[in-house]
């Protein structure tokens, strides 16, 4: 997954009863729903107390990236605090409170342990599966559609996981054609795309960290795109003539490992 930067977290949107709003205009159902949905977790979830852990190893601390997760949190319905200490004291102090479950990331993993429950949540296979699951509820649970995943990395693994288990015809776009290999011998139920882009496919996942791939040749006025990739992986041109673009840069992945460990 792409790194965030302070800009990304500045440009999330303080408001996330607008972000259930979006996503109620384009699935049907809220972010919290989402997640449930991605988990085959059932609702609602009791108030659990839940730390952020701000880390600091290797590049360190995003500004504002704890905040944000923790904002997150308390928008899907649990007691979420960030910690004053970082790292192991950080963890300490999680512990010191009370927590049930503790979020916290590095430069490579981001990840919600369950103290109780010995469980935990990865966000790349949590993200794949929160959009791969808001893809499958914005075409109406419709068990007959073909879905386009591009990139076979763990976003799009996890996204390919959630629906095959829907019984979702999936062709794979994947320039590695080493990886593209093994990832059809993991999924053998799944179709290589040589050139995805010779033909429409009305739903896509774009789990790919490219910019502008898709472009405006490859969507018409009925695509639905979930793009949980940073950069946004969709030209702006071709998402104005798509039908829908599912897209938001932690939420979805917050709430589905939430849904995920709970
Ligand atoms: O502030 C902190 O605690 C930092 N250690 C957080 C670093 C997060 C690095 N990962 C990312 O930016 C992306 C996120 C979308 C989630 C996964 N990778």
């Amino acid at each position: 997954m792409t790194r965030l930067v302070k800009k990304d977290i500045e440009s999330i949107d303080s408001n996330l009863n607008h972000l259930d709003q979006r996503l109620r205009e384009s699935t049907g159902h809220s972010l919290l729903e989402i997640g449930a949905f991605a988990m085959s977790k059932e609702l609602p979830l009791r108030q659990t107390k839940v730390a952020v852990v701000p880390i600091t190893t290797g590049l360190g601390i995003i500004d504002g990236f704890s905040e944000k997760v923790k904002e997150i949190l308390i928008h899907l319905g649990t007691d979420a605090f960030t910690t004053t200490k970082t790292d192991i004291g950080g963890i300490q102090e999680a512990f010191d409170h009370q927590a049930a479950i503790v979020f916290m990331a590095d430069d490579d993993v981001f990840s919600a342990f369950h103290l109780h429950k010995r469980s935990y949540s990865d966000n790349g296979a949590a993200t794949g599966r929160g959009f791969a699951a808001a893809l499958y509820l914005a075409a109406e649970q419709n068990a007959a559609m073909e879905v386009l995943v591009l990139g076979a990395g763990p976003v799009g693994q996890a996204a390919i996981e959630f629906l095959l288990e829907k019984n979702v015809q999936i062709v794979l776009a994947e320039c590695d054609k080493p990886k593209a290999a093994q990832c059809q011998k993991k999924y053998p139920e799944i179709k290589l795309a040589d050139d995805w882009a010779a033909r429409h496919y009305q739903y896509i996942l774009d789990a790919t960290p490219a910019a502008n791939l898709i472009k405006t040749k490859n969507v018409t006025d009925e695509t639905i795109i979930s793009a949980p990739g940073v950069p946004l992986g969709v030209a702006a041109e071709a998402a104005e003539n798509a039908d829908r673009i599912i897209h938001n840069l932690l939420e979805l992945g917050v709430a589905t490992m939430l849904c995920a460990v709970s």
